[in-house]
Order: C-alpha cells, then structure tokens, then sequence
C-alpha cells in the first residue's frame, strides 16, 4: 500500500435517513475504484461495510465502517454511517473527521426526518455537504420534488449539477449542467456513454448551467467580475468557485444516482476528487488552549481518537484522523488527557473488517491502530512537549434507562467488565452504579441501541446472563404543613443508662422564609441536599435544656430520616427543623440517646405534617412532522403530560410538554412505532412535582410491601 501525501486524500462522510441506500454506494465506489470485482448487496447479506451479523440479519447498518479507495491517485477514505437516529453517535464520530459529507436522499420519499436530523449536525461542524438524489430507478421516483424539499428544508442554496433525463423503472441517464455533458449508463450500470445533451432538454440545461454558474459567481467577487465581463467561467474556475463556496457551507451541488444498479457513483468520485475539499482545505483546527492547528504533514504529528472498536482476537482497535504532521509506526506520542505516553506499534488502513498495515499517515488521512494502553474516543495523541488537545465530540444525552443485574450469582463481576467494555466502546451508552436507587442503570438512546448493546454482552460472553428491568423513579419526600413533636428515648438496662428528649417544630423549607416568631435562633445550620432541596437546622433551646454538644446528635438523627424518607424511603427535601425545648439526664444523656430522640421526633412530626411524595418532571421536546402531531399529543396526554405549547423548529413542528419521568420509560419505542421514526425527542430535567394522590398511596403500599418482604 503506497502512502498518500496530504494533498491526495479525501475523507468523506456517507449520510442519510436509514434505508437510502449509503451502503449500497460503498459497494459501488470500492467496485469503481476496482478494489473489488463484484458489487455486494444488502439482499445477498455480503456487503463490504455492513459486515457484522446483526446487520446482515436486519439489513440496517448498525456502526460506522471506515472504507477506502484509490481513485485517480487519489485516496478516498469513506466512512458508511448507520441512518437510525439511536447511532447518532457514531454519525457525529464520523462527521467531526470527514471533509466532505454526502447526504443520500431517497427518491421516493424526499427529505426523511433522518435528512432533517443529520443535517442540523453538519451545520454544527459546517462539514462540505454534497446531495445525492439515489434510488431514481424507482417507480415513484420524484426528483423535482426531491429538490424542491431539500431547498425548503436545507438550505435555498442547493445547486443542482445533475438532473435525471428519465427516472422511473427505465431510469438510464443523466443530464449534467457542470460539464454539459449528457450520460447514458448500460442495463448493468458502469461506465455511462458521454453524449452531448440531446436536443429536447439543451434549453432546460442551459438554464441550469447559467443558475449554477450564477450561484458560484454570487459567492466570489473576482468570479463575479469575470461574469459579468465575459458572460460565463471557465470550467475551471466554476471548480474553483464550487470548491470554495463549499468548504465556506455556501453551496450544496447536488447530483443524481442510483446505487443499486450502479448509475451516478463514477461521476460524484470524480467531483470528490476533482473538486470536494480536501483536509488541507479546510480550517485549521482550533486547540483547546487556542491556538490554530494547520493540516501540514511536516508539522508535528497530532492525531485525534473518534472511534474505539473491541475485537476479541485483536483486542482494542482506535480509529484516528492525523490532524498534524506525519504518525509513523513506532513513534511515541503524549495522550493529551492524562499525559500518559502511547506507542504507536503498528498502523492500519482499514477496509471493512480488513486492516492493511502501513509505515506512516500523513496529515489529513485516516487510519488505525491497536493496543493503545490509555488512548479513549476523543483523546488527542500529539508529539511530546507539544500542547495540541483538541476539541471533544459533543455525543447526544441518553433518551432511554434501562436497570441491569446479572442473573447469574457469582457473575456479576464479569457483567460490569462487558458493560464497560461497551461504554468504552460507545460514548453514548453511560452506566450509572445508582446508590440512590440501588440499581445499576445504562442510559442509552432508544430501543434499537439496546438490542445492540444486549447483542454486544452475547458477543462478548456467550455465558453472561444479565435481566433488565425499568429503573426506579427516585422520588422525593416533602411536607406541607408545621407539625410539633416530641421524643423522649429512655432506656434503663443494667450499666449506663440512655437519655434524651427532644422537642421540634418540622416546617415545610421555602425561599425567603421569615424566621419563626416568639422564639430566638441560637443556631443556624442549612444543607444545600446533595439530592436536591434544603434542609434549614434550627437551634432555638432556652435556658440550656439541652446542652449544645448534642445538637449534632440530634441533627443526625434528622439527616438520617432525610437520606431515607419515612413514607417510601425516598430522599426528604424542602423540610424546617426548629428544636426548641427538650431534657437531659445529667449520667445517661449521651449522642446515640439524643440521635435517636431526634430522628423519632422528627419521624412522627413528618408524617402528622401532611406529607408529599414528589416525583421528578421532564420537560420533553418532541420534534415531528405537522401530520403527525395529534396523535404525538392524545400519546402524551396518557402519560400525565401538560402540554406547555408548540413551535416550529428547522422543519419540525415542536411540541413542548411537561412529563413525570415515570411515564417516560418506553417513550422511545412508542415514539417510534407510532410515528415510523419520524420524530425525534428530547428531555431534560424540569423539577419534582407532587405526585397525585392515588399514586402517593400505590407507591406507600408498595413500599410498606417491599420493606415488609425485606424484614421476613
Ligand atoms: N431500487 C433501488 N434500491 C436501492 C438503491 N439504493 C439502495 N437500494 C436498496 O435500498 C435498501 C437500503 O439500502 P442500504 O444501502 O442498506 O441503505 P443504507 O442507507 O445503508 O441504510 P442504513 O444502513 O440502514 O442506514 C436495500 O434494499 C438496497 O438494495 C437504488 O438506487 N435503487
Ligand atoms: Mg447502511
């Protein structure tokens, strides 16, 4: 394999709505460039990217693959990303090391949500972003249509360079405005006959060439000038125009394909490697600590981790782009994240499931390695003595928790291993070890990540059994009236006695609350809860019947009741606690007597003060097409929502409500299955809300059960 020197070299980024068919494009690019002598398809499960079982089982990518070819002394690494929106990861991954993006759109449908969503992400990392119009051999195939949603919901500066002469079941040629040139394709795809543009559509593709030669001039003053003067460009300065208007995210050209029989592909190689940016092209990447990174292969090496891959016979795999510089085997580099320095033993390009061993990558290339010791996603690698950190992926937050335990005793060990295997692996699944809730959570995206990370544990250990179950909500206790109480614990056996009585007012906690009346405040003491909510500690003894060296007794009576509330066992929040009287023994007080005293007193206090269980509230953000939105709200409404309005945001109608997070467990899947995963949600945390009170006492008769369960 011949080392390719930055300015020879593309990186580039397959996107779209699931089923588009970017995969199918893959095949057809490697098939192109000869690197094989026969186009796989997903139907005969033997594609080069979608190489795992569980793809070839559901016909979906599921991770990004690196590919790569050789094009015109050109080097093409493309990255094939899955379409569902659970692996959004792996697209953000894939977008934050690609030059140039390809967004596949599917004929017949237009513009999917999956096209809505991927493309508010390239905006955030302003990738170049080519169109591809697939699938135009399709019955239904609609490319005006096609073109006019991409206008409306992208951007009004797609630029059309291909049009379709005759899609449709006979779909087999092409009409490009950039090189005026017409293609006819043979049944089988391929190589297309160059004709001139026949006769019939010369008025339609002079229109287009003068549209598109208008937008490249409009994004160029010296260009403009030219236009003017002479009425045209040259073709050579239309590339140069397209190319800046590109990397600048001015235009999107927009081409035409059908992958499966292999009609379009050649000719969008050719604009990749004749006019899509390159990495030196684009801006210098920008270091944490400010300075500006050049693509210069004689710079000092600098490479950034976006991907980690577990292999059982390989072991770790970490996927990177050289940013800096030129990363040769064997060379030691600093891990900007702790400092540790890695051995670069050994280099790859990649090929699938195939890894070809190489010397050295330049700036700009993409590749891989293995058995880095402490090398994670979004770690940056650079030459010693250098200070090169860049920028981290932002991975989207979870949408899905999910409780896990081994189901095998003895086991459970080996499960949290394969579980951080998998969150190594995958920056979008976390695990939570809950002690709040006693449970250990993943937080993922939807339901399809599960099954995957579910497979993941299979794969990893054929042996490991884990059950799932949904995770507990962690409530909340609070009260909602002044209550008073007293306490006295006395106990007399044998030895030293115990003694200590204690007398409090229990208040509901609320901002800005005066201080209580008739009673002077010796003592202060408030807790920001690490929970949530306050609790306010008030000493308000007179004449010394307690003495104050068993205030803190009596607190930690107090705080104990608070970690563990006395109605479900839930954290207190919100709570005054004035002690104001009590009594002493002067042999048998002592703290064990007066934490006992307290913790009783301001049990019995909390439960006469009108307790309140309160339950956490999302605030969810539902994204979806306008026809859709009644049956998104009759769902909602189900689940105890309160609508809190609509909006619009990008092409999505918003719907905007407030959620108890109890009734959020199965959201994804039900969003999914009742919109055919065209929406999208979000949610974040809101506040704790009462529960209403036939849930309060469902919930207090489970736990009395649970607790009763727990004593037998
Ligand atoms: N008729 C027709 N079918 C196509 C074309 N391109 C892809 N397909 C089919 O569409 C389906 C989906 O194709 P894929 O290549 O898997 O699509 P993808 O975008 O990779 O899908 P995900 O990996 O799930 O995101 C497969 O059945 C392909 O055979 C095309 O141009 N014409
Ligand atoms: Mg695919």
């Amino acid at each position: 394999m011949t080392s390719f020197d930055t300015s020879h070299v593309k990186n580039i980024v397959l996107l779209g709505h699931a089923g588009s068919g970017k995969t199918t494009l893959s095949e057809c690019m490697l098939y192109e460039a000869g690197l094989t002598t026969r186009r796989g398809t997903i139907e005969e499960k033997n594609t080069v990217s979608d190489f795992y079982e569980l793809e070839q089982q559901r016909g979906n990518s599921i991770f990004s693959k690196l590919l790569h070819t050789q094009w015109r002394g050109y080097k093409i690494n493309i990255m094939d990303t899955p379409g569902y929106d659970d692996f959004a990861g792996d697209v953000l991954a894939s977008l934050r090391v690609a030059d140039t993006g390809v967004l596949l759109l599917n004929a017949n449908f237009g513009v999917e949500v999956g096209a809505d969503i991927i493309w508010d992400y390239t905006e955030r990392f302003r990738t170049p972003m080519v169109i591809a119009v697939n699938k135009l051999d399709q019955d239904k195939a609609d490319f005006d249509r096609t073109v006019a949603q991409a206008r409306d919901h992208f951007s009004n500066k797609v630029v059309i360079v291909q049009y379709p002469l005759n899609q449709g079941l006979g779909f087999n040629t092409i009409v490009d405005v950039l090189q005026m040139t017409q293609y006819r394709f043979p049944a089988e795809g391929g190589r297309p006959e160059k004709l001139p543009i026949q006769e019939t559509e010369r008025a339609k593709a002079d229109q287009l060439h003068k549209d598109l030669i208008e937008a490249i001039a409009g994004n160029d003053e010296t260009l403009m000038e030219k236009y003017f003067e002479k009425g045209n460009l040259e073709e050579n300065e239309m590339r140069q125009g397209l190319k800046k208007a590109m990397i600048n995210h001015d235009l999107f050209p927009l081409f035409c394909l059908s992958a499966k029989k292999n009609m379009g592909s050649g000719r969008l190689m050719g604009f990749i490697d004749n006019i899509c940016p390159g990495p030196a092209d684009m801006p210098p990447q920008l270091t944490v600590n400010g300075e500006y990174l050049p693509c210069d292969p004689a710079g000092p090496p600098c490479l950034f981790v976006y991907k980690v891959l577990s292999e059982s016979h390989i072991g770790e795999m970490s996927f990177f782009k050289v940013y800096s510089g030129t990363v040769r085997a064997g060379m030691e580099l600093v891990n900007g994240a702790d400092g540790a320095i890695e051995k670069i033993n050994q280099l790859f390009v990649v090929e699938g499931n195939k890894r070809i061993p190489v010397n050295e990558l330049s700036a700009g290339d993409i590749g891989a390695t293995i058995k880095l010791k402490h090398t994670h996603v979004n770690n940056t690698l650079y030459a010693p003595g250098k200070d090169l950190e860049l920028y981290p992926i932002e991975f989207p937050s979870p949408l899905m928790s999910i409780a896990i335990e081994s189901a095998q005793k003895g086991e459970e060990e080996k499960l949290a291993t394969a579980i951080r295997q998998i969150c190594e692996e995958d920056p979008t699944v976390l695990l939570e070890m809950s002690q709040e809730l006693k449970q250990t959570i993943i937080h993922c995206q939807g339901e399809l990540h599960l099954a995957v990370i579910k497979w993941k544990l299979e794969h990893i250990s054929k042996n490991l059994r884990a059950s799932f179950s949904q995770p507990r909500i962690p409530y909340r206790e609070t009260i909602r009236k002044p209550v008073q109480s007293s306490y006295r614990h006395k106990k007399q056996s044998g030895g030293a006695g115990q003694f200590g009585e204690v007398y409090m007012q229990v208040e509901p906690w609320f901002e800005g609350m005066p201080d209580p009346k008739g009673l002077s405040v010796r003592g202060r003491e408030e807790f920001q809860l690490d929970w949530g909510g306050k609790l306010v500690f008030l000493n308000c003894i007179v004449g010394g019947a307690i003495d104050q060296r068993f205030l803190p007794s009596i607190l930690k009576g107090v705080m104990d009741k608070m970690h563990e509330g006395p109605l479900t066992g839930s954290h207190v929040r919100d709570v005054r606690v004035i002690v104001y009287d009590g009594k002493m023994h002067p042999v048998d007080s002592n703290d064990i007597s007066f934490k006992i005293a307290g913790m009783m007193a301001f049990k019995q206090a909390f439960q006469q003060a009108d307790p309140q269980i309160l339950e956490p509230v999302y605030s969810v953000t539902v994204l979806c097409p306008d026809e859709l939105t009644g049956g998104i709200i009759s769902d909602l409404q189900t689940r105890r929502a309160i609508m809190e309005g609509m909006d619009t945001e990008a092409h999505f109608t918003k719907i905007i409500a407030r959620v108890p997070l109890a009734e959020m467990h199965d959201y994804s899947s039900t969003l999914r299955s009742l919109t055919q995963g065209r929406a999208k949600f979000r949610m974040k945390f809101l506040e704790y809300a009462p529960v209403p009170a036939e849930i309060q006492r469902r919930l207090i008769d489970e736990y009395h059960k649970f607790a009763a369960h727990q004593l037998a």
